[in-house]
């Protein structure tokens, strides 16, 4: 899988895709993350990507042509399954979605900043818009992080049994039951005794009821 991210800002999506799992991912060649900056596609001579907005108001808007230009040349090397822009109006992320995502070959991510982008090239271009929550950030570069992602940990290979995506919160619907780790007893506090009984089946029954008792304290919409 082939994952372009378009924004103003690199250096802010280097980090997370530098470590840990998404780096293994990269490393293994289950993934390509490239990071492309809109402004070397700005023919002005101040290297602007934004301008005012038409009909007046505060912010700026990011400028069609630098964008355009850009993905107009990436489309002419391959051909891009999804064309996301990360906008807070977009369709709410969740799970079933990166479950879809990650069956692409190619996608393509836009990070908005500023008032956001021309609507111009969300017409021409855009294929899915997507907001990770209903919260406002400063740019979309954080949220196209979050995405990513979650697209990246479900690509077959990049995990491994111990860190199984199927036994995910959300794949089930369902939150995750509770997990301990040694030692046994930590100030006064004991871990289950079920989970040291070495009894798998009454292990798996355990966690299937605080599954879903979890899920029914903190998300009962899910069990809608
Ligand atoms: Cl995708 N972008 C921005 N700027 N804010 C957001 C968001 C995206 N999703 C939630 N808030």
């Amino acid at each position: 899988m082939r994952i372009d991210i378009l924004t103003i800002l690199p250096q802010l999506l280097e980090g997370p895709f530098s470590d840990s799992i998404m780096k293994r991912a990269q490393d293994k060649g289950l993934v390509e993350i490239h990071l492309h900056n809109i402004r070397d596609y700005s023919t002005n001579k101040h290297k602007n990507v934004d301008d005012y907005q038409y009909g007046g108001g505060a912010g700026m808007v990011m400028s069609c042509e630098p964008i355009a230009a850009l993905i107009d040349k990436l489309q002419g090397e391959r051909k891009y399954d999804e064309i996301i822009y990360m906008t807070p109006d977009g369709e709410l992320l969740e799970q079933d979605m990166s479950n879809t995502l990650c069956l692409q070959e190619n996608i393509l991510i836009l990070c908005g900043h500023y008032k956001g982008v021309d609507e111009r090239i969300r017409q021409m271009y855009i294929t899915k818009e997507v907001s990770i929550g209903s919260y406002v950030l400063s740019g979309g570069e954080l949220a196209a992080a979050v995405l990513t992602d979650s697209i990246v940990r479900l690509i077959p290979g990049v995990l491994n049994d111990e860190t199984s995506a199927l036994t995910d919160s959300f794949q089930d619907n369902l939150l995750s039951p509770p997990v301990y780790t040694r030692p046994p007893e930590f100030k006064g506090m004991k871990v289950p005794d079920v989970l040291l009984s070495g009894d798998f089946k009454k292990i798996e029954a355990w966690r299937e009821k605080e599954a879903y008792q979890r899920t029914k304290d903190r998300r009962p919409d899910l069990l809608q």
